[in-house]
């Protein structure tokens, strides 16, 4: 059985699943490198212009395996080299849309941070329960939580590592909706399928500027806005899409 399963549900829509329910879908480095490699196909696949991440019903995914790193050294730890396996979600140019019911912790916290939005179920739990087993998160989970949440809100979660509820993490900007847990995918898919029926240049544009503006100061962060909307206006689509709009008609957009 593979524990990276990719499908085509929808027209430019990719579905990569989380597949190793025997544990909670936790991280391995076969998971790892089977996401790594999903990522880096999906990203210059140009059918696909929307990538909807998700797990089971059970989990997302439960963190990184713990009992894959239980007897590890510095060292080992460090010649694993597993932040390169993370990379390629992270610099995903595509939207990804992280579909999340049950257990989202540790890592599988993380691997919904990578993601550009979040939908959750109900049920879903979120947390960094690292400190729980002696370590610290080790995927983002500091910066991109701080980032997400504000640091009183991320400190609380880190330094107790006890999960919150689907809500909780609505309340405070963690998920962009949380909807019925039998509803997530069918939600995340539909809204992937959207996103894919927009201009596939814009939308890259906008994931690249919001992401490194984040870190910016507003001035060169705007900069950026300004220069990624003038390129824009070389853009093919910009063309069809202003022309669909005079002509009242429905755009259709080529990725050009
Ligand atoms: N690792 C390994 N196995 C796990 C696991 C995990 N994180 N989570 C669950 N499992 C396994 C359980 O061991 C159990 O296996 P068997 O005993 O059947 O062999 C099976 O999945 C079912 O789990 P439970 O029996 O515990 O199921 P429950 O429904 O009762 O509880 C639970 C589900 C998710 C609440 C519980 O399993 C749990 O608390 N899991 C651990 C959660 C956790 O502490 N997560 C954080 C792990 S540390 C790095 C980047 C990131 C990280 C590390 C390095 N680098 C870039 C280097 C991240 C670190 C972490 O995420």
């Amino acid at each position: 059985m593979e524990v990276v399963v990719v499908e085509r549900p929808r027209e430019g829509v990719a579905l990569v699943r989380i597949n190793r329910p025997e544990a909670r879908n936790a991280l391995n480095g076969e998971v790892r490198q089977g996401l790594a490699g999903a990522f880096t196909d999906l990203a210059r696949d140009p059918e696909v212009r929307a990538i909807v991440l998700t797990g089971n019903e059970e989990a997302f995914a439960a963190g990184a395996d713990i009992k894959a790193m239980a007897e590890a050294g510095a060292v080992e730890m460090m010649l694993r080299e597993a932040h390169r396996l993370w990379a390629p979600i992270a610099a995903c140019p595509k939207p990804v849309i992280a579909a999340v019911n049950g257990y989202a912790l540790g890592g599988g916290c993380e691997l919904a941070m990578h993601a550009d939005i979040i939908i959750a179920g109900e049920g879903a739990q979120f947390g960094q329960p690292e400190i729980r087993v002696g370590i610290m998160p080790g995927a983002g989970g500091t910066q991109r939580l701080t980032r997400a949440v504000g640091k009183f809100k991320a400190m609380m979660m880190l330094l107790t590592g006890k999960p919150i509820s689907a809500r909780e993490a609505d309340a405070m900007g963690l998920v962009s909706s949380v909807v019925p847990d039998g509803e997530v995918l069918e939600t995340a898919l539909t809204l992937a399928e959207t996103i894919a029926g927009m201009p596939p240049l814009a939308a890259r544009q906008i994931k690249e500027v919001v992401l490194a503006g984040a870190d910016a100061p507003l001035e060169a962060a705007l900069m950026l806005e300004r220069k990624a909307f003038q390129l824009l206006f070389d853009s093919e689509d910009q063309k069809e899409g202003m022309r669909a709009f005079i002509e009242k008609r429905r755009p259709a957009y080529q990725g050009r």
